[in-house]
């Protein structure tokens, strides 16, 4: 059976341009691979790993498939290697990085796959792409559209509640805050924050919190940061994974 993937491309050393033209190719060629789609070419700052990297090209991709998910991610790391890609400094400057960002409205989260791409919601540079060849794909993790997650980026989270019982939860998820935030507790037991939609914030396990996040979580609004007792630091990362936290802008289009 077909399905739609989307896949994100990047490059910051050699010659980019020509990187990334040739990996579009050998996607094209790739039997299981058909109708692909590419988005214009981004210049953009990178985003953490090591200072004084070059600006990275970016760019998205979209296609059918009958490749199945670890066969794709398989053959785009094959893609990668004659790049002449070698992993070591964990976001290191990088002839050619393909991600895999979504397969169909699945969820996978393996050893070696996790789909869609974890940091996808909060990235420009992989969004500004990726809308100009899928702006209505959804993200099956928020339910929400790639121009959505694209617009939310815009938007400055306000205000964070942090929901929680227990004193050294709340810590722990204060701690975690970037700076520049402004956390405020709410209890949940004790009451609503005006305006915002009641929560969902008994301590379930992380599966049920994820979707208590994506459901209070509208578009257009200001976020709201949930968190219930345990397991504390999986819900932090769950909750920061789903807040628009980045600010990046490409430096310029090329
Ligand atoms: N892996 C798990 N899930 C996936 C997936 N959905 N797609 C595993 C691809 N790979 C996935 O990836 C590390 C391991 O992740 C792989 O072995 C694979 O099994 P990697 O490509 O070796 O390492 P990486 O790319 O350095 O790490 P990562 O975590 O994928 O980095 P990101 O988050 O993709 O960030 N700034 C700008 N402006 N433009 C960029 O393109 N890219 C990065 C990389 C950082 N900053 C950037 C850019
Ligand atoms: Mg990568």
């Amino acid at each position: 059976m077909s399905v739609t993937a989307c896949i994100g491309l990047g490059s910051n050393q050699g010659d980019r341009r020509a990187h990334l033209d040739a990996a579009i190719d050998s996607l094209r060629a790739t039997p299981g691979i058909e109708h692909l789609e590419v988005s214009p070419y981004l210049q953009t700052t990178p985003v953490g790993g090591p200072t004084g990297q070059g600006p990275f090209l970016n760019a998205a991709a979209t296609f059918q498939t009958t490749l199945e998910p670890l066969a794709l991610l398989g053959r785009l790391q094959a893609i990668e290697a004659a790049a002449g890609r070698v992993r070591s400094i964990r976001w290191g400057e990088r002839p050619l990085d393909l991600d895999l960002l979504l397969y169909g409205n699945q969820v996978i989260e393996s050893e070696s796959l996790v789909v869609p791409h974890p940091r996808l919601a909060v990235r420009r540079f992989v969004l500004e792409p990726l809308v100009e060849v899928a702006a209505l794909a959804v993200d099956p993790t928020t339910g929400r559209t790639v121009q959505e997650l694209l617009a939310n980026l815009e938007r400055t989270p306000w205000r964070v509640a942090l929901c929680g019982w227990e004193p050294d939860t709340m810590s722990a998820i204060q701690r975690a805050l970037p700076s520049g935030w402004e956390g405020k507790l709410f209890r949940p037991d004790t009451g609503s924050w005006p305006g915002k939609p009641t929560f969902l914030a008994a301590p379930e396990s992380q599966k049920r919190n994820r979707s208590g996040i994506q459901k209070f979580w509208p578009v257009g609004t200001p976020i709201v940061f949930i968190a219930a007792p345990d397991p504390v630091p999986e819900i932090v990362a769950a909750c920061l994974a789903a807040m628009p936290l980045s600010t990046e802008k490409p430096v310029e289009s090329a």
